[in-house]
């Protein structure tokens, strides 16, 4: 009994070695998506989280995507986060070419303010999962956080931050509101 707990002690370090270093990928169907996705570029730099950017469409560059999802692995993004609008299809598409966790961010497009982003992307059927986060802005900010939660579970380094930011989080919560 001792043994095995001890095995498995040294089985999670070394697992945790393995994946210490792992990287989120932050792609976008458009550059007139880039604004938003920033966004998540900035939760993912406070932490100290290594990222990468790319602009990936899935109607657009459909090899592109293929390559980019086939290869993620490899390449080790331990997260990828796809923002898209309008038919919003990437988010599901790569999260069909690979097991890595897929967040999903709903862009604000100019004539349905992100309606048509948001169903696209959260009404994924069955088998094929895709977390999805709100539209826009608060959607980008979430998706760097939630990967930042992934990440943690096998960094020790990003949990204490992440916990300690979500501390100040709470202690900057007022009271009593101003009026
Ligand atoms: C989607 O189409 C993109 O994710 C973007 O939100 C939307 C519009 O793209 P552009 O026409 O601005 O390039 O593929």
């Amino acid at each position: 009994m001792i043994f095995l707990s001890i095995f498995e002690i040294k089985f999670k370090q070394i697992i945790m070695k393995k994946n210490n270093n792992l990287k989120v990928a932050i792609v976008m169907g458009s550059q007139s998506d880039a604004k938003t996705m920033a966004l998540c570029t900035k939760v993912l730099k406070k932490f100290g989280i290594k990222f990468e950017t790319k602009i990936i469409s899935a109607h657009r560059t459909p090899k592109r995507m293929y390559e980019f999802a086939q290869t993620a692995e490899e390449e080790k993004f331990g997260v990828i986060i796809a923002g898209a609008g309008g038919s919003a299809h990437l988010p599901g598409m790569i999260s069909s070419l690979t097991s890595i966790p897929v967040l999903g961010v709903p862009i604000e497009s100019k004539n349905l303010k992100g309606l048509d982003s948001l169903l696209s992307i959260v009404q994924m059927p069955k088998g094929i999962p895709v977390g999805t986060l709100a539209v826009g802005d608060n959607g980008a900010i979430n998706a760097g956080l939630l990967a930042v939660s992934i990440i943690a579970n096998t960094n020790n380094v990003v949990k204490k931050r992440l916990k300690n930011w979500r501390k100040l989080q709470t202690k900057s919560v007022k009271k009593k509101p101003k009026f």
